[in-house]
Order: C-alpha cells, then sequence, then structure tokens
C-alpha cells in the first residue's frame, strides 16, 4: 500500500464526515480511525442506532448523525460520500465551498493501492464485463502461480478492506457507476467504457451529467489505455477526444479499417473474423483468441462483454486461460444466468430482473420469444409497459405473486394484445408456476425467469427466489 500517501497524512487527525453507513462505507469508518481521523457518519436511517456495528463504532468515538437533521455538522476536512447521496445536497456544496474535501472510499483505494487497476463503466453489460475481466486475470494468475485478481466496487464488494494486502503482483477488477465516477479525480491503469445510453436520469441533472461521469473513468492521468465500443456514437467520441491508447471492440464490423477511425493512431480493434474473436494492432498484426461459437452466454451484447474483457487483459492475460472460461461461464448468478437445457427447452433464470426495465433488457437480450414468468411484490410501479413488451415479446406469460392480477389486467388493456396469439396463465404457487411454464415449452423454446417485480412478496430476496427456480428446474425428470 502506498502508506506515504499524502491523504493518509492529512486525515490524520482531522475529522471525516463520512456519508452514508452502506455497503461502500461500513469498512472506511474502521480504516479511518485506523489512520488517525475522527470520524463522523450521517445517515437518514434511525434504525441504524440499533446496528451492532455501529454501535461498536461509537463506543470507539464514532459520532452518528442519524433521521431529519442528518445533514448537519458536516463541517470536517474530509467528505466520504456514498454513491447514492446527491451532489446537488446544499449541505454537500456549502461544505465544499468551504474547502472540505469531497472524496470517497473508492477514490481512496485508487490511492493507496499498489494493484494494477482495471475499471470498468457503462450503461449496460458492466457486471458482466467486470465478472468476466476478474475470471480471466484469476485463472491468470494461478496459471503463473503467483499474484491475485480481486474484484468489487459496484457489483457488491467495497475493495478498501483489501487495500493493505494487495502488492504490485495483482489486479483489482473494479465495476464502477456513474454514481461513483461522479467525483472521481483518480483513473484505473485500464478502463472500457461498454456503451453508453441514457439511464439513471432520476438522480444526474441531465443525461450530459450522466456521461461527464462516465467520462471520468479515463479523465485523469496516467491511465494507459481505454477499451471501448466501436459501435456506440457516444463512446467513439470519448474516444475521439482522449489522446490515449483506445482499443475498440465491435460485433457489427469486420475489419480493423472498419472499426478505428483514419484520426486515430496506435489503436487495437478486436472483431470477429471468420467466426473467431481477434484482436489487431495497427500494425496489421492480427491474432485469434476464440472462436465466438465457444461462448457458453448467449447474445451478440455478451459477445461484446467477451470483446471488452479480452481486451482489457490483452498482454496480461495468456489466450489459453480464456477458452475454458469462455465454455463454462453460464453468466452472472440471476442475471440471464444459463441453468439446463432440459427436453429441448432451454431455462435462464433472470431474478435480479426486479423491474419493467430489466426485464426489457432481458426479452431483448435473449433475442427469442420465451415463455415468461413474470410477478411479485407490489411497489405500485405501472405495468403499462411490461404489457407491451409481453404482447410483443414472448410466446408466453405464466403470472404469480402478488402482482399477478394486475399485470393480467394490464396485458388484457394493452392494445397489442391477441388472445389467440399470447397465452396468459395464472398461477399462485411459484414452483407450480414453473412448472406449468415447463408445460406450455415445446422443444426449441426457452423459459425465463424475469419476474419484473421485487421478490419480498413470497422470499427473502432475489436470489432466495433464483435459487428456488434453478431448483425446481433442476429437479425436471
Ligand atoms: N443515504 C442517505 N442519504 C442519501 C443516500 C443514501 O442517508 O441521500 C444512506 C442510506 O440510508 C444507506 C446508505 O446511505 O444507509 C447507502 O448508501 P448508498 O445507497 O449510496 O449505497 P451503498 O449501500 O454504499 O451501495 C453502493 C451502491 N449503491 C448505489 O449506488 C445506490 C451499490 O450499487 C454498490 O454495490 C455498493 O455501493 C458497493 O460498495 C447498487 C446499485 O444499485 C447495486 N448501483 C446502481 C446500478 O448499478 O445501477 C448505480
Amino acid at each position: 500500500m502506498n502508506s506515504n500517501s499524502q491523504i493518509l497524512k492529512d486525515i490524520n487527525g482531522s475529522l471525516c464526515n463520512v456519508l452514508g453507513f452502506g455497503r461502500s462505507n461500513r469498512p472506511l469508518v474502521p480504516f479511518l480511525l485506523k489512520y488517525g481521523a475522527r470520524v463522523r457518519v450521517h445517515d437518514a436511517n434511525t434504525r441504524l442506532i440499533e446496528d451492532e456495528f455501529a454501535k461498536e463504532l461509537m463506543a470507539q468515538g464514532v459520532e452518528f448523525v442519524l433521521g431529519e437533521n442528518y445533514l448537519s455538522g458536516i463541517d470536517g476536512k474530509f467528505i466520504f460520500r456514498s454513491p447514492g447521496f446527491r451532489l446537488s445536497l446544499p449541505e454537500i456544496k456549502d461544505a465544499v465551498s468551504r474547502g472540505a474535501v469531497l472524496t470517497s472510499e473508492m477514490e481512496l483505494f485508487f490511492e493507496l493501492t499498489d494493484a494494477k487497476i482495471f475499471g470498468i463503466t457503462g450503461s449496460d453489460g458492466k457486471t458482466t464485463t467486470t465478472t468476466l475481466t476478474y475470471k480471466f486475470l484469476e485463472a491468470e494468475c494461478q496459471r503463473r502461480g503467483f499474484g491475485k485478481a480481486y474484484v468489487g466496487g459496484n457489483i457488491g464488494m467495497p475493495l478498501l478492506p483489501e487495500v493493505e494486502n494487495m502488492t504490485q503482483n495483482d489486479f483489482a477488477v473494479v465495476e464502477l457507476s456513474s454514481f461513483q465516477l461522479s467525483t472521481m479525480r483518480k483513473t484505473p491503469d485500464r478502463a472500457i467504457i461498454t456503451n453508453i445510453s441514457p439511464n439513471h436520469l432520476d438522480w444526474h441533472p441531465d443525461y450530459e451529467d450522466y456521461i461527464r461521469a462516465k467520462c471520468n473513468i479515463c479523465m485523469h492521468k496516467p491511465i494507459s489505455a481505454l477499451i471501448t465500443n466501436a459501435d456506440n456514437d457516444i463512446t467513439c467520441e470519448i474516444a475521439r477526444n482522449t489522446d490515449i491508447s483506445v482499443t475498440y471492440f465491435s460485433s457489427k464490423k469486420t475489419s480493423y479499417e472498419a472499426i478505428v477511425p483514419e484520426y486515430k493512431h496506435n489503436c487495437k480493434a478486436v472483431y470477429e473474423r471468420g467466426g473467431a474473436v481477434v484482436i489487431e494492432s495497427s500494425s496489421g498484426i492480427r491474432r485469434e483468441i476464440l472462436k465466438s461459437s465457444d461462448i457458453k452466454l448467449p447474445g451478440r451484447h455478451n459477445l461484446e462483454n467477451y470483446m471488452a474483457a479480452i481486451a482489457i487483459t490483452d498482454g496480461f492475460v495468456d489466450p489459453q486461460v480464456i477458452l475454458p472460461i469462455a465454455k463454462e461461464f453460464g453468466g452472472v448468478e440471476h442475471r440471464l444466468e444459463f441453468v439446463r437445457e432440459f427436453e429441448g427447452v432451454r431455462y435462464y433464470n433472470g431474478s435480479i430482473d426486479s423491474s419493467p426495465s430489466r426485464t426489457h433488457a432481458a426479452l431483448t437480450a435473449l433475442n427469442c420469444r420465451p415463455v415468461i414468468i413474470c410477478g411479485g411484490k407490489d411497489k405500485g410501479i405501472p405495468f403499462d409497459g411490461l404489457a407491451r413488451d409481453l404482447c410483443t415479446m414472448v410466446k408466453a406469460v405464466v403470472l404469480t405473486g402478488a402482482t399477478a392480477q394486475t399485470i393480467k389486467n394490464e396485458i388484457e388493456k394493452c392494445p397489442l394484445y391477441d388472445k389467440n396469439s399470447l397465452r396468459v396463465e395464472l398461477v399462485a404457487d411459484f414452483c407450480d408456476a414453473v412448472k406449468m411454464a415447463r408445460d406450455i415449452a415445446c422443444k426449441g423454446d426457452t423459459v425465463l425467469l424475469s419476474p419484473a417485480c421485487t421478490s419480498f412478496d413470497a422470499f427473502k430476496n432475489f436470489e432466495e427466489r433464483g435459487n428456488t427456480f434453478k431448483k425446481v428446474v433442476n429437479e425436471f425428470e
């Protein structure tokens, strides 16, 4: 770890305001204490008063400002913001105008780690690309017999608790959200922007602000490579405005010349040629990495995720470690996860799809008309868009859970609904719903669990729902 870092010296003896005591900032507080800071935590959630870990920290002198006035007392030298906190909060703005340093657990990690950082952002595909990048590097470390790969960030795990163990032989693969990037002044060693399309516009003031946050992944030195999508106008524009070395990937174009703009020099291109994924440098040297048919994950978007992960690890990973992963990896658990093929029907678990927009993304990605299982807890969200998707993108719908009847009503109201071509079944019990989907599906069909709702009507969480789905499917005989 970079123990000589100025920030470690500066936090020693200073007051640090920690905004949010969720997943990102829980490990940050003991870290700051260890390096001599005084810590004040601010969180709207009053139930933290009963939280065992919070109580432990209070006993060590950490102040907790909770509830209605939780943003009072932000007067320390440093503010560590959780990703969800909006930058427009007046209390944050005031503190910054008074000279406070606005930073985050992630920025501190970037500052301190000795590991090589591979940062991944984008509107879609970042979790799968992050997971693939991590798997390639993990397998490479095993092949070499030294070094370790770590994965974290928006994907769920903060990496700061590991920073003291990391060495220069290690790799930190970090998924970065626009929320995290919005205030970052540090960049990874290599970065991917998978693609950019409008997202999180309820958080960012506008689309430009969202794009600006994503750009932040490659705006600060010393970044050595940017990997981005040649088929996305916005990412191409970002690449155009940077002088760092760019690797473009494309699942549509089939030559270096078609992918890399003429004005860009010393670039690389990753694309499909003769059924294989190849990487080509500006000098014309082309290497085949693997056959596209060896990739178990379905869909063009997953081919792009592979291309991005291949590009970011190029030069660090022996291509021979990629093939077994491609053949085996069925996807991030509960996210369009391939479960099994039974009697010619392919089963996918998308239990993480807890909103209509996620179900829309899953249906678009699948590229076939599946038998879908939908329904779950009622959050009062509108289902008219979901109904349109179901009327146009699926073969049959099995509805279950608290929202089953509401979704059925929406389908019947939808002008695109044709009762002769779309079968809709209501099944109260979740396991029976899965069996019903099996009965409806014919050889060559796909069954997809993509509930468009959260799981809390019948399950502890989406993991339990997805695991139940997988158990039922795996027990078919
Ligand atoms: N809080 C407030 N006031 C606010 C905002 C939050 O008091 O204005 C408090 C909450 O009561 C809570 C804490 O802050 O106790 C939670 O903070 P947070 O919501 O900022 O999130 P974390 O728990 O630290 O989790 C964050 C990411 N969440 C968000 O960006 C909203 C997690 O991504 C990420 O896995 C985690 O850091 C990793 O350390 C989740 C996410 O939905 C999965 N991300 C979005 C996405 O992927 O689309 C961006």
